[in-house]
């Protein structure tokens, strides 16, 4: 099956950035899957963009990792000091030892455009670039019923940070991720890791707040940190959503 990556992101000069989204869909869906996107970049809340950028590649099919989406767990949470608890209970779990000083630094991970990649022990952030951060990029999600459709219409925030987490947990150096989202109406956030899965916590951060970030926790020497990097960046990745496990 011939597939093509899809990439859109779009901007404007009051705003900066306002939407982003990204598909591997085969080539008959490609027509609208670009309409699609068309319309999610000119309908965001955030406002209108004047700048967008569709970017359209080919992807070989033995390029593409196949991959089950990582198990799903909630815990509900009353407010953000609960949340923020939950969380540091699960970095505990995972034998972190410097699990509160990762929940500060996590902060600064608000301002980047990117992820925060963080040494797991050292705590030394191992990002080329600071600002940016690491984008993970070319995923996507494959499952057999109509979530799928549902999801590419509006933002489907849950199956999007879904696809992203099992990709980037999947890679043997990353030890956990975890995400706030950026959204000011979205609170739900998450820690993802191999042991637990995709445990979502329900309060993260106060409604109306616009900071959310990224850290991908790394564990591992300079040679793997380079092949990480260019797996969260260039490896495409398909993600097998099974709707029937999530809980
Ligand atoms: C984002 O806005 O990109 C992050 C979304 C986090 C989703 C958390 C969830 O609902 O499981
Ligand atoms: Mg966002």
């Amino acid at each position: 099956m011939n597939r093509y990556s899809i990439k859109m992101r779009a901007s404007s000069q009051e705003e900066g950035h306002i939407s982003g989204a990204e598909k591997i869909i085969p080539e008959e869906e490609l027509e609208q899957y670009c309409l699609r996107l068309l319309e999610r970049a000119l309908r965001h809340g955030k406002g209108k963009p004047d700048f967008i950028n569709i970017k359209i590649e080919a992807v070989n099919e033995e390029e593409i990792i196949h991959l089950p989406a990582l198990l799903v767990t909630t815990v509900e949470t009353e407010n953000v000091r609960e949340g923020r608890q939950a969380v540091l209970d699960y970095l505990r779990k995972l034998k972190l030892e410097r699990a509160e000083e990762i929940m500060d630094i996590w902060r600064q991970s608000y301002a980047m455009r990117g992820a925060m990649l963080l040494d797991a022990d050292s705590l030394k952030r191992l990002e080329p670039d600071r600002e940016r951060g690491i984008r993970a990029t070319y995923m996507d999600m494959e499952t057999e019923d109509e979530t799928k459709q549902s999801a590419c219409g509006g933002k489907n925030h849950f199956h999007e940070a879904l696809v992203l987490a099992t990709k980037v947990v999947s890679h043997p150096n990353i030890v956990a991720e975890l995400c706030i989202s950026d959204d000011p109406d979205y609170v739900t956030g998450y820690i993802a890791s191999k042991e637990f899965g995709y445990v979502r916590i329900t309060t993260l951060k106060e409604m109306g707040s616009p900071n959310g970030g990224r850290i991908f926790l790394f564990r591992g020497n300079e040679q793997e940190k380079e092949d990480c990097i260019s797996y969260l960046q260039k490896q495409k990745v398909l993600v097998h959503v099974d709707s029937k496990k999530e809980r």
